[in-house]
């Protein structure tokens, strides 16, 4: 499998709780490199079109809120098959029904407040990636 490319977002509930450190290491300890790293306060301008592809939904509104709550920190994770190796290792949307050992099924508070954002697509993951880093933020 090629090495790859994702886009993590560590969100407002673990960033909270002081998180970000257990996070990382799930990260690291599955073999993915964190190459990009930073913590920001995304404006509601900047969920608004992160989430573009919700906008229809239901939470769409609650969603934005919920990510301009506090501080994120935007990650560039690599490695074999990164994207879905990082699905794997945040388990199921509803942490309820994720997998034990990941990190929903640790750390989040509900469906919502779900603890981390990985890329669902390797078309996706290079479009967020380019929607918070410059080139000259990666440093693999
Ligand atoms: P993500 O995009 O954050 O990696 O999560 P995902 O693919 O597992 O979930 P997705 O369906 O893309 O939903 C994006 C985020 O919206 C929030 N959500 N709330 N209240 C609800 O029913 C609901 N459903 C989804 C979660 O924060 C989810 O991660
Ligand atoms: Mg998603």
């Amino acid at each position: 499998m090629a090495s790859e490319r994702t886009l993590s977002i560590i969100k407002p509930d673990a960033t909270r709780r002081n998180l970000t450190g257990k996070i990382n290491t799930k990260f690291e300890e599955a073999g993915l490199k964190i190459v990009g790293q930073k913590r920001i306060r995304l404006s509601k301008e900047q969920a608004e079109a992160f989430y573009a592809v919700h906008n229809e939904r239901p939470f769409f509104n609650d969603l934005v809120s919920f990510m301009i709550s506090g501080p994120v920190v935007v990650q560039v994770l690599e490695g074999e098959g990164a994207v879905a190796k990082n699905r794997e290792v945040m388990g199921a949307t509803d942490p309820s029904k994720a997998d034990p050992n990941t990190i929903r099924a640790q750390f989040a508070e509900s469906i919502e407040a779900n603890s981390v954002h990985g890329s669902d697509s390797l078309e996706n993951a290079r479009n967020e990636i380019a929607f918070f880093f410059a080139q000259t933020e990666i440093c693999p």
